[in-house]
């Protein structure tokens, strides 16, 4: 059941265009900057990062997504692999500083399960989070550095984000499970 909308498409752009302007001041610049967008919808979120970053700054900001679904500490039947998804990326984190970017925080587990993928692969200099919706109920001392929208919610509710790069529309909707 759908309850409630609450980011239309100007309503996640300005916010998005926000969180730009966020990290260029707290980064003083995008100097050795690089995104790296969650599996699905962090990557088109990390990519509109970077084009509203280059149209503010000039600069490129290189990105690319991470698949951390082996290193959840939650799903233990797909652990089997044990193969980084990172390491198709084409980047070198070393001297980096990553912004890990996604569409929901939620208990915190895949941002920890991120820095672990990312920390096998490379030592960055540091990383931050930038998230389009916090909706609470953290179980891991977890907090993002740049948030579109804090969205308080109960954990039978569910956010759901649709982008137009996969969903076709950019649309942010609370539904009651
Ligand atoms: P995303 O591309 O929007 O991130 O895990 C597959 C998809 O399901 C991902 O979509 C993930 O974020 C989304 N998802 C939606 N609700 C939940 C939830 O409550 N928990 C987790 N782990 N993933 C969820
Ligand atoms: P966490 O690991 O913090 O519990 O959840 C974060 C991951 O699960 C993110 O990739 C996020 O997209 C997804 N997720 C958790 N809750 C929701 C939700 O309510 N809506 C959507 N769209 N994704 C969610
Ligand atoms: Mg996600």
């Amino acid at each position: 059941i759908i309850k409630n909308e609450l980011m239309d498409e100007k309503a996640i752009n300005r916010a998005l265009t926000r969180i730009a302007h966020e990290i260029v001041e707290k980064n003083k610049g995008v100097e050795n900057l690089c995104f790296l967008g969650i599996k699905t919808r962090g990557l088109p979120l990390a990519a509109r990062l970077a084009n509203k970053i280059l149209s503010i700054e000039g600069q490129a900001v290189s990105f690319a997504e991470i698949d951390v679904t082996n290193y959840r500490d939650d799903l233990e039947s797909k652990r089997v692999e044990l193969k980084s998804d990172i390491m198709a990326i084409n980047l070198d984190l070393k001297d980096k500083k990553v912004v890990l970017v996604d569409d929901v925080l939620f208990t915190g587990r895949t941002v920890r399960a991120a820095m672990d993928a990312i920390m096998d692969y490379g030592r960055p200099v540091s990383i931050q989070l930038a998230v389009l919706v916090d909706r609470g109920h953290r179980e891991l001392p977890i907090r993002a550095d740049y948030v579109g929208k804090n969205l308080p919610t109960s954990r039978s509710e569910e956010v759901i984000v649709n982008l137009n790069e996969i969903d076709g529309r950019d649309i942010v909707l609370l539904v009651e499970n």
